[in-house]
């Protein structure tokens, strides 16, 4: 093995960069680099993967949404460096497709649409081109989607009828990466045990946040002379860690769901494994699919270290602009009590730790606002730092990638890179004084992380951002407000978290309303494995009435269990209740409330009438006196999405007289629910919420026609 100084020329570092920018997906990182002639599918020459054609087919009802599209290429990565190839300028025509053509000589990795501001995607189907021959592609683009119906994927599923229904109204994209270029320059990958020098090999899981490090910490070990660093990053545009986990615990062969384990598997032994979590939806409430991805390494790699890197920003939908040092801090305390939660389920040496992007943010902010970081104005942290509203530029990410550096190797920094120019479009060149400032900055920072991040537990910090909720030892729930009767992907999987007081067998039931009389079962996981479908007997009489399951034994651990429903797949399919209780039928403690008001699907006034409407509640952990139940109007945007107006006759409870919604308490599991005609003739939505002492809740909805 070859050894390098600790100093590497100019010269040495820039092909270092431009591998630090392969799209380093396990696909092109661990295969051998495929070449022309031992692959007969790459042999096209290369201009012919030149995309100069996109073919767009709108979402049937919604063909304006295209107009202020943008069409880009990328080298670098699925969320990186994108160019805007063509703008598509015309709205389209309902179910006809477009064509947009343009010049364009140059081969990009990544192709995507950049759907337009307020569009929520909404595309049918798109075709990214050579002349008139559609490039092969694997389908990427921002996570989730809207109401849990349709994801990015549906715009390549060949389908007109479905199509892409995007988590948020703006920034979102879909695209392809081609399948058919030779792949780039592949890292070497050290066989297992033959690392030298100290080296280590460091895997990152999480999305655009993880790719905007661009692998610099990669570059920086290599230049402190860790010549076989080896580094791979596994990422999905917007995708939480437990987005991650539910594609890994499938076990699939091929595809998304299998790069993790062979990622896992190829990599061995790894030495530290890094997952950015975002904080408000479930990464760092729940631990399960941290120390899920820790144990599928740890089989291989017995010795990997588990991180959380905390970025600057750690919560989807909030801007740097939103983000202030005291929520920047928030997060990080987040943060830290998810490593202490997953520390807890795996305890382990050494322990579960922060690397701690947004807080060295904070220092470096910090000592520009005081003038310290030469070359950079006291108000440009920002424009300096960051390229939009939520990412870091290749600034940031040289500093980020010092701050990985520094927490992996527990080195400094300082000397180890010499000046550099960034790899972004201005070329800009790091000098001497600056580049000495932020790896000082990096190296500091991490040491007083070190002494400081457990007081900063005890910090108090903004309520809405402090998230004590989603980190406390009562793990939270999937809370489901959708409108009943959805039909739902078979991606969507809705999982509940049980504390079991006491190992042993249980029983599960499933009721559901099933609007087919031949209705496929749910997929049940437990604890990320397999343990059956529900069934449900004699459905054929019973079409859209409550049916319950047939009992699926479930063999629970002490303590923290998850459990996964993954629901059939375009079934419209209701579900009620989840029922676990022990084998002679009496409740498990801290449970779901439950509740018998799967009734009121619908519910229709005369004008001066009122309907009260009894149901039951009841809790295993909780006196049912004490259940809370509250009924208030949904907001009217979780009804009427982007393009469908809130309509003339919704009528706004909050404007009606005071009671037209109001809940009897009991002191029993009785409660009533009772609703005034409020003198005006419309449509609303009511939102009722059945929670308990442990603050576990669960909610169902209707809709309200008021005559
Ligand atoms: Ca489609």
């Amino acid at each position: 093995m070859k050894t390098h100084s600790s100093k590497l020329t100019l010269a040495a570092l820039l092909p270092l960069c431009a591998m630090a920018f392969a799209p380093l997906t396990l696909a092109e990182n661990a295969k051998p680099a495929t070449t022309q002639s031992a692959n007969p599918q790459t042999a096209a020459a290369p201009e012919r993967l030149v995309c100069n054609h996109v073919r767009i087919l709108p979402r049937e009802g919604f063909p304006q949404l295209v107009k202020g599209a943008l069409l880009q290429g990328s080298d670098t990565g699925p969320t990186t460096d994108f160019e805007t190839l063509a703008t598509v300028t015309e709205e389209g025509r309902d179910g006809q497709w477009m064509e947009i053509k343009f010049k364009n000589t140059k081969v990009y990795r990544f192709l995507r649409y950049y759907a337009p501001k307020d569009s929520w995607c909404n595309v049918a189907e798109l075709e990214f081109c050579h002349d008139d021959t559609k490039l092969r592609g694997q389908p990427f683009g921002t996570y989730g989607t809207r109401g849990g119906r349709s994801g990015y994927d549906k715009a390549f599923d060949g389908s007109p009828k479905t199509f892409f229904d995007a988590p948020l109204p703006d920034d979102q994209y879909a695209g392809i990466e081609l399948v058919d270029l030779p792949a780039v320059t592949p890292p070497e990958i050290i066989p297992g045990g033959s690392r030298t020098h100290g080296a280590h090999c460091h895997i990152h899981i999480g999305n655009s946040l993880t790719d905007n490090e661009y692998g610099y910490s990669q570059v920086i070990a290599k230049a402190a002379g860790f010549a076989d660093d080896t580094y791979c990053r596994v990422t999905i545009p917007g995708a939480p860690i437990h987005g991650h986990w539910n594609w890994a615990i499938r076990r699939e062969k091929t595809g998304l769901g299998a790069r993790y384990l062979e990622t896992a598997e190829k990599f061995a032994p790894v030495s530290d494994l890094i997952l950015q979590c975002f904080v408000s939806n479930g990464d760092t409430a729940n631990p399960t699919p941290l120390v899920g991805f820790y144990d599928m390494f740890k089989e291989r790699s017995p010795g990997v270290r588990l991180w959380i890197y905390g970025a600057w920003a750690g919560q989807t939908g909030l801007s740097h602009t939103d983000l202030g040092e005291n929520e920047v801090i928030a997060l990080h305390r987040v943060y830290v009590q998810a490593a202490m939660n997953a520390q807890k389920m795996r305890p382990t040496n050494p322990p579960v730790a922060v690397i701690p992007g947004g807080y060295a943010l904070i220092h470096l902010k910090r000592a520009i606002e005081k003038g310290a970081v030469p070359g950079i104005n006291k108000d440009d942290f920002f424009a300096k730092m960051f390229s939009d509203g939520l990412h870091i530029n290749a600034l940031g990410g040289y500093f980020i990638g010092l701050v990985h550096y520094a927490c992996i190797y527990d080195k400094s920094p300082v000397g180890v890179v010499v000046p550099m120019p960034l790899p972004d479009k201005a070329k800009t060149v790091i000098s001497p004084e600056l580049n000495k400032a932020l790896e000082e900055i990096a190296w500091e920072s991490v040491q007083s992380w070190r002494v400081e991040s457990d007081k900063w537990v005890s910090l108090p910090v903004p309520g809405e951002i402090d998230a004590a909720d989603y980190i406390c030892s009562i793990p939270p729930h999937k809370e489901r407000t959708s409108t009943p009767s959805v039909t739902w992907a078979h991606t969507e999987e809705l999982s509940y978290f049980i504390m079991a007081q006491d190992a042993g067998k249980f029983l599960l039931k499933v009721n559901a309303i099933l609007n087919d009389v031949s209705p496929k079962g749910t997929e049940v996981f437990l604890n990320d494995a397999p343990v059956g479908t529900v069934e449900y007997p004699d459905v054929a009489a019973k079409k859209e009435t409550l049916a319950e399951s047939k009992a699926l034994p479930l063999t629970l651990k002490k303590g923290l269990n998850t459990l996964r429903l993954f629901l059939p797949k375009n079934e419209s399919y209701f579900l009620d209740t989840l029922r676990i209780t022990h084998p002679d039928g009496s409740g498990i403690k801290q449970t779901l409330p439950f509740c018998d008001a799967h009734i009121y699907s619908n519910m229709d006034l005369e004008p001066g009438q009122t309907v009260e409407k009894t149901f039951h509640v009841s809790d295993a952990a909780t006196p049912a006196g004490q259940i809370k139940v509250t009924a208030i109007q949904l907001d009217p945007n979780q009804y009427f999405d982007g393009q469908i107006k809130v309509p003339a006759h919704y009528l706004d409870l909050t404007q009606c007289p005071a009671n037209t919604i109001s809940v009897e308490a009991g002191n029993d599991g009785t409660r009533k629910l009772i609703i005034k005609h409020p003198g005006t003739a419309g449509i609303s939505f009511v939102l009722v919420t059945i929670a308990n002492n442990a603050g576990l809740s669960r909610s169902f909805s209707f809709r309200l026609n008021c005559k």
